[in-house]
């Protein structure tokens, strides 16, 4: 399953010799939407212990906290999340540019946010919601209709069914999750399935195996040849599942060849809490996303509604704002079918990407640093190639670009058009 490696003047954009594959909408998109929502959501990160006091935690209170099951099946029964607005939470990852959303099915806590026929621990059977709604077919026939992906996180680890726990009943457990999966794939139709909680644990033993990794992924992939499935699915991370999940991380550079996608939480909580917040800047999100595109890897923000089903509007305004960075003078072009670009060396004055097309390769210079008055942007090449025009995004000024020493030196005549990044799109002539 090994791809070549991502080495000079290669990267995953549209034209890279997977175009074929499964993957290749996936990495034209780039940005997507992890959202966390489960029945943790309803303790919205706070539990008050019978003797008063209070435990924080957000989707892992139930371990964190050490709550008893049926204490926490006895809060499950109130959870109503009645605003979940599937139309509204589509068009912020529309605005916002994200164009896929992945949002949790099942979590550790192992309770199904759709109407699952395997058992009754789910937000059907087993809450205060609604019986008639499903919030999954809500947020699929929403994203179908605005044209956005929609995946399943599904946790293979499993907190609530007692089969899991013991490698004698264990398959009983393997046979749930996989009917839980078949529910999913053809009840749904998933673009893809990101599978997480395969490691290792301590308490209850995890006797999920490598092999068993490749035995999910080839029923799967039967089920439905189409789906993108992530590495989290078997034990050896690197070369299962169709891409690689650093976390709240961006790697230094393309990792070894494999496609991969960066995800982190807005506030530092992937489910909803409010103690603790730790917000990222719209800049830092728009910066992160620019920084992992020009390294072909794809990024996945998440947001954690609240026990309504509400996203934070906090989480809205920065998806908003970087929407709007995306859409301004065609900055997304630095994003959207751009990777890795290997014709230089990664600046220390911001992220450069390429594309390709019919028209030449670009290669999109978006500068966090904007230069002194005059001085140059310097770009070390690492191949051969021209700059047959330059022009900054959004702004009339020139642009002077001169060979210089190992690389360019590109000369903007006026001020940043935007203090986040500016985006600097050269044509460039490769050598055939
Ligand atoms: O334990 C989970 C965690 O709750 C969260 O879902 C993240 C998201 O990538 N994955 C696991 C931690 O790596």
């Amino acid at each position: 399953r090994q791809r070549p490696a991502a080495g000079p003047g290669t990267n995953f954009a549209p034209d890279d010799p997977f175009t074929a594959d499964r993957t290749n909408w996936w990495r034209q998109d780039r940005f997507g939407m992890f959202i966390h929502f489960g029945a943790y959501s309803n303790l919205e990160g706070e539990y008050r212990r019978p003797d008063g006091t209070v435990c924080r935690d957000a989707e892992w209170i139930k371990r964190q906290c050490a709550i008893p099951m049926d204490a926490y099946e006895k809060q499950a029964r109130t959870f109503d999340p009645a605003a979940f607005d599937a139309k509204a939470i589509v068009k912020a990852a529309k605005d916002a540019g994200q164009r896929y959303i992945v949002i949790t099915a099942k979590h550790h806590e192992g309770y199904a946010m759709w109407p699952t026929k395997v058992n009754t621990w789910n937000l059907r059977d087993h809450s205060a919601f609604d019986k008639r709604r499903d919030i999954m077919r809500e947020l699929k026939n929403a994203a179908d209709r605005a044209g956005i992906k929609l995946g399943f996180y599904y946790s293979i680890w499993d907190w609530h069914d007692p089969d899991f726990a013991d490698p004698a009943t264990f398959p009983k457990y393997r046979e749930r999750m996989y009917a839980q999966l078949k529910e999913l794939v053809k009840g749904y139709d998933p673009a893809l399935l990101w599978f997480d909680g395969e490691w290792d644990t301590d308490n209850p033993h995890n006797p999920w195996t490598a092999r068993d990794g490749e035995s999910l992924e080839s029923y799967l992939r039967d089920l439905d040849p189409k789906l993108i499935i992530n590495n989290r699915v078997g034990k050896r991370r690197v070369t299962d599942g169709d891409y690689g999940t650093p976390e709240q991380e961006i790697p230094a550079a393309p990792v070894d060849g494999q496609l991969w996608e960066s995800c982190m939480t807005l506030n530092g909580h992937w489910g909803f809490a409010k103690y603790d917040q730790d917000w990222k800047s719209s800049a830092t999100i728009i910066r992160n996303l620019l920084a992992t595109a020009s390294r072909s890897g794809n990024y996945l923000l998440n947001v954690g509604p609240d026990r309504h089903g509400r996203v934070p509007q906090p989480s809205l305004d920065r998806l908003s704002d970087v929407g709007r960075w995306l859409r301004t003078a065609g900055q997304g072009r630095a994003v959207y079918g751009a990777g890795y670009a290997g014709l230089v060396e990664e600046p220390s004055w911001g992220a450069v990407s390429r594309s390709r097309g019919g028209a030449g390769d670009k290669l999109y210079a978006s500068v966090t640093e904007w230069p002194t008055a005059g001085k140059p942007l310097h770009l070390t090449a690492r191949a051969p190639f021209r700059v047959t025009d330059a022009r900054v995004l959004g702004s009339r000024q020139g642009v002077k670009v001169a060979p210089s020493g190992d690389g360019y030196d590109i000369t903007p005549a006026g001020g940043p058009t935007n203090p986040t990044a500016t985006v600097i799109e050269l044509t460039v002539k490769t050598p055939r």
